[in-house]
């Protein structure tokens, strides 16, 4: 069965992103996951009606907020580099965003960077607040494994009104690898020069939709501005370990800690300045 048409694939060439509308709807192994996120929320709240009686996970993850503040962060942690539950390791293996990859990168042998997986929370009234926000940037200095490489951005929470969201530069990854710099935080890289980019949308994304990136179009977070409900996004990324560059630089990766290269050893004219 094929998940994405040949119209996706040129649309996804051009603009380095694809948008694929409710496509996760009928995707049992996204409702597990979903349900084991809801379970945790649960556990960690110790059973409390506020969490409990909810159902998004929005809303969940803002009442377990208001109770137990660390709490949405040890959830995070469990669906993170990598996601750690097996619902979780069974969607990203499902055959529709295998197919779906495949078919997006042509790669004969597919693998994802040990860095790979992560889970975005954003709570409500920490605006730019949290480790989670991130500047405009691409994903491919993050991850470095592969030239050709794909995020999954997939909604775990409804779109509700100034919940936030990502906005993308169409077309920035035909500009390949573009010189970045550390963010004010020192957790992330962000462009440089936004400026010799062109048209940045803002992705119309709800829950069950999946949204594909390529690893080098230039994306950022929108904030959340909500007083009263998060926003949980999963990321899945997908690699193509054929890429001859991939090949000779021995699939670098940026995880686990040791003895690894950095973006900033392998890229040292791209990186523009440290904070
Ligand atoms: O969901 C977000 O806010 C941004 C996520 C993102 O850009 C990334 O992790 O590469």
């Amino acid at each position: 069965m094929s998940y994405v048409n040949t119209k996706d694939v040129d649309q996804f060439r051009k603009d380095g992103y694809l948008i694929l509308k409710g496509a996760l709807l009928k995707n049992d192994l996204f409702e597990k996951y979903l349900n084991d996120i809801r379970k945790l929320c649960i556990l960690a709240a110790h059973g409390c009606n506020e969490v409990s009686s909810r159902y998004d996970l929005g809303e969940m993850l803002a009442a377990l907020f208001h109770i137990e503040p660390a709490a949405p962060k040890k959830i995070f942690d469990l669906l993170a580099t990598p996601t750690k539950l097996i619902s979780g390791m069974q969607l990203k293996t499902c055959e529709q965003l295998l197919s779906i990859a495949t078919t997006l990168l042509q790669a004969e042998l597919l693998g994802y960077p040990a860095a790979s997986d992560y889970a975005m929370m954003f709570m409500p009234g920490m605006k730019k607040a949290g480790n989670s926000y991130q500047e405009q940037h691409q994903d491919f200095p993050h991850l470095l494994q592969s030239p050709k490489q794909l995020t999954f951005w997939i909604p775990l929470s409804k779109h509700t009104d100034g919940n936030g969201g990502i906005s993308i530069y169409a077309g920035s990854h035909s500009m390949g690898l573009l010189p970045f710099k550390y963010n004010a935080t020192n957790s992330h890289y962000e462009v440089h020069d936004l400026s010799v980019l062109k048209e940045c949308v803002q992705v119309d994304w709800d829950l069950y939709d999946l949204i594909i990136l390529d690893s080098l179009v230039v994306h950022g977070t929108i904030a959340n501005m909500s007083e009263t409900t998060a926003r949980a996004t999963q990321l899945f990324r997908y690699s193509d370990l054929t890429h001859p560059v991939a090949v000779t630089s021995g699939w670098t990766s940026t995880r686990p800690t040791g003895n690894f290269t950095t973006a900033k050893e392998m890229y040292k004219d791209k990186l523009v300045y440290e904070y």
